[in-house]
């Protein structure tokens, strides 16, 4: 049986009480296509204004006349719909279970503690010298200050820009640079796992790499205690400012087009880009898709299990929930430490009921065995969710069946730092399930696919995925870089928003993400997406991960060629190639067999989890040298060490 055929309908007790229903997505959908206006201006009251806005949307992709504004006459405060406006009923409400690297280190922190401790780091921030419209950098580990600090600088209309911590000295650097940032708040260090992270002491190295020399002070948080150089007239502690100043602090009115962060996010080409977010319109969409995707209502525990480095830690860790006036689990540690039972166990101990994860911690808990999981009981769960990467039959069903006990529907959400919040997903309550496919655009989203010339494919098809028309989340530029915000994103296919994602949309309208662009590789005529070959590796038992990639082939055009990880203890002899191959041949046909399978130790991965195909190419194709800077990766010691795998193979 092909993998993707199983369906899952909704269940009976799903559909009765979660917030939409088949039958209002469909009259909601239609609504907010066809009534935008009408639509958002009634959506966006899910949030507080201080003004109101009288226009709504004001949006063009076209070159002649491009712009994209929401509410734009409209203010509000960012912070203050996130913290403030929950006080009057719900100050004692928590808004953070902190649970941090090491079991039994948890903190609950109410809305109203939230609120006082954002105040007083708000009044850090201006003491010195903070305005408005200044770019604060963050580079901090996963604890709520690196929330209150966001928030802070929310509060007075500063500009963050979060670098995850995983980062080096020179992308510190480099973004430094680029937003010209005159504070950096860290601490002392991170934990994860087993080891400690000095981030201070990498600002300090960062510091000396910077060209431009912008920053004046650094804040530092006493987190893990340890010994930190600190330079006179730079540098100072976090909990010695805090005693000086007052825990209240009057927020800025801002305007909703004003900017609300920047963050960095590679390319497929140059430096990374800083993806420039504002106000109204992303909180307006980072509230409503938390609240319908995973259906949120007042009395879950929500857990997204993403760090505040990336935008699923801004959007659905700190300005979805808290705009929501969630209780959500906060995480410093990894998945595997002590073991790889934590985030199960951690699901036990705060009763989780909301869970957000990625494919790769999914695929990687996986390997380890069941027994992990089964030693917890999870029933408090109710919505599971995946993001980043597609979710492979797999995974899907392992995730589905064992961790959810086959009673939680899975939101696989399809979305981008750039687009701001989730643009297409199931509905739980609405919609079936079909493992591998990101169901259908939310509300709002007017998604297509084109083909090669440009063109719009109608009904079934795989194409180029783009978006027809503007939605309130979307990036309003890349900082301090309108040309190239136009070029990347508006230019290819004229008057559309690219993702430079491929899609493929089946028969009854579900999208299914078959990778980036550059990942859909056509053997003799077939397009195939590594995304597909790479589900059906992964059905083998024996195989925890795998990436496929195309090198050319002089007969067939292009050729697959795959790199496998195989669970701990697997048998390579009984797993390689025949079995393999067979697998292949009848998930998706014989044409999307790798001409190259070879077993690895391990898979080039960014930092945050994502395969870096383009280096696997370089590596299939014997250009080593080619590979470039390597030390944005989680591990660069694997490039030598498949490449030398890759040339024993051959
Ligand atoms: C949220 C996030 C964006 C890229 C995107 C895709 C891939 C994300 C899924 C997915 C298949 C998914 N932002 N991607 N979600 N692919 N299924 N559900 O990850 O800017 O870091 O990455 O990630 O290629 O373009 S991101």
């Amino acid at each position: 049986m092909s993998a993707e055929a199983s369906v899952y309908p909704v269940p009976e007790f799903a559909s009765s009480t979660t917030h939409i229903s088949s039958e209002q997505y469909k009259t909601m959908y239609q609504q907010s296509i066809k009534k935008p206006d009408v639509f958002w201006a009634k959506q966006a009251q899910i949030i507080d204004w201080v003004k109101p806005f009288k226009t709504v949307k004001d949006t063009s992709f076209k070159k002649e006349d491009f712009r994209i504004k929401w509410f734009a006459d409209g203010t509000l405060n960012v912070c203050a719909n996130c913290v403030d406006r929950h006080l009057p009923h719900n100050k004692d409400k928590i808004a953070f279970i902190f649970e941090g690297n090491e079991p039994g280190n948890v903190r609950h922190i109410s809305y109203e503690e939230l609120y006082h401790h954002v105040c007083r780091f708000a009044n850090v921030l201006k003491k010195h010298g903070v305005k408005k419209g200044n770019v604060v950098t963050l580079y901090m580990p996963m604890i709520p200050e690196a929330i209150y600090a966001m928030l802070a600088c929310a509060r007075i209309g500063a500009i963050h820009s979060v670098v995850f911590g995983g980062f080096s000295a020179s992308a510190l650097a480099g973004r430094l640079d680029d937003c010209g940032s005159k504070i950096v708040i860290t601490a002392d260090g991170a934990q994860r796992g087993p080891k400690t992270i000095p981030l201070k002491e990498t600002v300090d190295l960062a510091l000396t790499k910077t060209k431009k020399a912008t920053v004046q002070k650094v804040i530092t948080i006493k987190h893990t205690g340890a010994g930190c150089h600190m330079k006179e007239d730079q540098d100072v502690w976090y909990h010695e400012e805090a005693r000086q100043v007052q825990d209240e602090c009057a927020y800025e009115e801002m305007g909703a087009e004003d900017p609300l962060f920047i963050l960095y996010t590679s390319g497929s080409t140059g430096t990374p880009k800083g993806v420039l977010h504002t106000s109204g319109g992303y909180l307006t969409y980072a509230a409503l898709t938390h609240k319908y995707v995973f259906d949120y209502h007042e009395n879950d525990i929500y857990w997204c299990t993403a760090d505040v480095g990336w935008i699923t830690g801004h959007s659905y860790v700190v300005y979805g929930p808290l705009a929501n006036g969630a209780t959500s689990v906060i995480f410093e540690g990894v998945p595997t430490y002590p073991d790889a039972a934590r985030f199960w166990q951690v699901i036990d101990d705060h009763k989780v009921s909301i869970f957000y994860t990625a494919p790769t911690a999914i695929r990687s808990l996986m390997s380890k065995g069941d027994d992990y999981v089964t030693r917890t009981n999870r029933s408090s769960l109710r919505v599971l969710g995946s993001v980043g990467e597609p979710l492979n039959p797999e995974a899907w069903h392992w995730y589905y069946n064992l961790v959810g006990r086959s009673t939680c529907p899975i939101v696989d959400t399809w979305w981008q730092t750039e687009t701001g919040g989730i643009l297409l997903t199931p509905l739980p309550g609405a919609m079936s399930l079909k493992p591998g496919s990101v169901a259908r655009p939310f509300f709002g989203i007017q998604p297509a696919l084109l083909n090669k010339e440009g063109k719009e494919i109608r009904g079934a098809g795989t194409g180029s995925l783009v978006i027809k028309e503007s939605w309130p989340g979307q990036m309003r530029g890349v900082y301090q870089d309108q040309d190239r915000f136009f070029k990347t994103y508006f230019d290819t296919f004229k008057g559309y928003y690219s993702s430079e994602d491929g899609a493929r949309r089946d028969k009854e309208g579900y999208y299914w993400i078959t990778g980036r662009m550059d990942d859909i590789i056509n053997v003799s005529g077939h397009r195939i997406g590594t995304a597909e070959v790479e589900a059906a590796i992964n059905n083998h038992p024996q195989v925890a991960e795998s990436a496929v990639i195309g090198i050319p082939h002089p007969i067939k055009g292009e050729a697959l060629f795959a790199f496998v990880i195989l669970k701990m203890g697997a048998d390579v002899k009984a797993v390689f190639d025949a079995d393999l191959l067979q697998l292949i041949g009848r998930n998706i046909g014989s044409f999307a067999k790798p001409e190259t399978i070879v077993i690895v130790p391990g898979l080039p991965k960014t930092r945050s989890g994502k395969i870096m195909r383009r280096i696997l190419r370089k590596i299939a194709l014997g250009k080593t040298n080619e590979i470039g800077d390597t030390s944005t990766l989680s591990e660069p010691r694997i490039v030598n060490k498949i490449s030398e795998l890759v040339l024993a193979a051959q």
